[in-house]
């Protein structure tokens, strides 16, 4: 398949380039390297280094003799370069990364805020609207994240996006249908998510687009077949606390001795996914496309969850690390139950690569071995969810922890 994947230059993005382009396909990658500005932006840096869009492909090439054609676009301001690029190359299926994806990130001010909103929903709108006026019948697959859920459930599995409902008619029938499961996002990225969501329903029913939507967890490891084979391929790796995610974050200190930042009483249950997984995932869901004029195809892309304290509990006892227990600088449930059904992957070939596989080790390996270049002053989570959380904590002067100081 000739396969444009947008975003291909971020965490899960080049790891799926990587293992397409492995596969047979012919890859191109659209990005705006909007990555790579937000890290100077933020003043941090990948702990793994991390090379140029154009190096990482010529190294690929020359390992492999396979080429990733790599395109500067922006896809949320250059829609004409979007398009013009569609209908020029026409691909057989799209895989869609290219969003703000951090969602400390997304609520670090106002204007924070409104860039991920105008960039994630008029990236997502542009290429729906492009690939209708250009009559392109690509299969569409979009990372989206568990978070359009909520993390509460009522006692009940969180089924695979759509919800079957009885609905009492004026005339005392029930009526059944299929809904959306109801969204309830805990920040603003995760709300443009949500967005998404309606976007493909629209265009899904209106023009008959072929849309995957994947509702993936919390990715942890750095490391897949593809990016292990040369030292130039790795993966970006984050550790600060805008961008890095709780499991990642946990190891990476657990390895530059730093206390293992724990919000509040770590009673959130997550649901997580390995990064070999999720790329297997991704090619699972290309190669099984919904028909034209049928709903949006969901897919949970977790294989399983795990509440933060256990995390912290674990990593500290493999590790002989501290935990610190701090403010939660989020808006969210201190303690949450979640199940989550994932049979659709499974069903599929999905063979997860859980925890307990010992991979845990690796991660705190590469860690080690680039610990030099952490910051150790960037590694606390200091976006605050609201004005008054923004109030009641302050940010240590020496970078350990937050205070509480009322
Ligand atoms: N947390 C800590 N300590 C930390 C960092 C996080 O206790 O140092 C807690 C957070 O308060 C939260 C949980 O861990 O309760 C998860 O936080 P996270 O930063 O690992 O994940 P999140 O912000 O939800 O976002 C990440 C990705 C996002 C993806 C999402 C999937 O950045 O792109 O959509 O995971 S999910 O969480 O399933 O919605």
């Amino acid at each position: 398949m000739k396969i444009a994947v947008l975003g291909g230059d971020g965490f899960v993005g080049w790891p799926t380039s990587l293992h397409l382009s492995d596969a047979g396909h012919e890859i191109h990658i659209l990005d705006n390297l909007s990555r790579r500005w937000i890290d100077t932006e933020l003043g941090v840096q990948s702990l793994t280094p991390m090379d140029s869009i154009q190096e990482r492909t010529r190294i690929w090439h020359a390992e492999t003799g396979r080429r990733i054609h790599f395109h500067l676009i922006d896809l949320a301001k250059d829609y004409e370069l979007l398009k013009g690029w569609l209908s020029r190359n026409r691909p057989d299926a799209i895989v869609h990364f290219a969003e703000q994806r951090a969602a400390p990130y997304s609520m670090k001010s106002d204007r924070h805020k409104n860039y991920t909103v105008s960039n994630n929903v008029n990236a997502t709108h542009n290429l729906l609207n492009a690939l209708v006026e250009l009559d392109l019948d690509a299969h569409l697959v979009h990372l989206g994240t568990m978070g359009v859920y909520g993390y509460s459930t009522v006692g009940a599995a969180i089924p695979e996006g759509y919800l079957p409902v009885g609905i009492e008619t004026a005339d005392g029938r029930t009526v059944s249908q299929e809904i959306l499961y109801p969204s309830n996002p805990g920040s603003i990225y995760h709300m443009t998510k949500c967005l998404d969501q309606q976007l493909f329903q629209f265009y899904a029913k209106n023009d008959g687009l072929r849309i995957t939507d994947l509702h993936q967890g919390i990715v942890w490891g750095t490391h897949t077949e593809q990016t292990r084979r040369h030292a130039q391929l790795i993966n970006r790796f984050d550790y600060d606390g805008d961008y890095g995610t709780v499991l990642n974050r946990f190891l990476i200190q657990a390895a530059i001795g730093y206390p293992l930042t724990v919000h509040g009483t770590g009673g959130q249950t997550r649901a997580f996914i390995h990064i070999q997984d999720s790329v297997r995932c991704i090619e699972i869901a290309l190669n099984n496309p919904p028909a034209r004029s049928s709903r949006v195809e969901i897919f949970n892309q977790m294989t399983e969850t795990h509440r933060v304290r256990a995390l912290a509990e674990m990593i500290a006892r493999m590790s002989g690390s501290k935990i610190a227990w701090l403010p939660n600088p989020r808006k969210e449930a201190p303690e949450n139950e979640l199940v989550v059904k994932n049979e659709k992957f499974l069903g599929l070939g999905l063979e997860p690569t859980t925890l307990g596989e010992g991979l845990l080790g690796e991660i705190v390996d590469v860690a080690k071995k680039y610990a030099y270049r952490v910051d150790r002053s960037r590694v606390p989570a200091v976006s605050a969810w609201t004005r008054d959380i923004a109030a009641k904590v302050e940010h240590d002067p020496e970078g350990v922890r937050l205070k509480s100081v009322s």
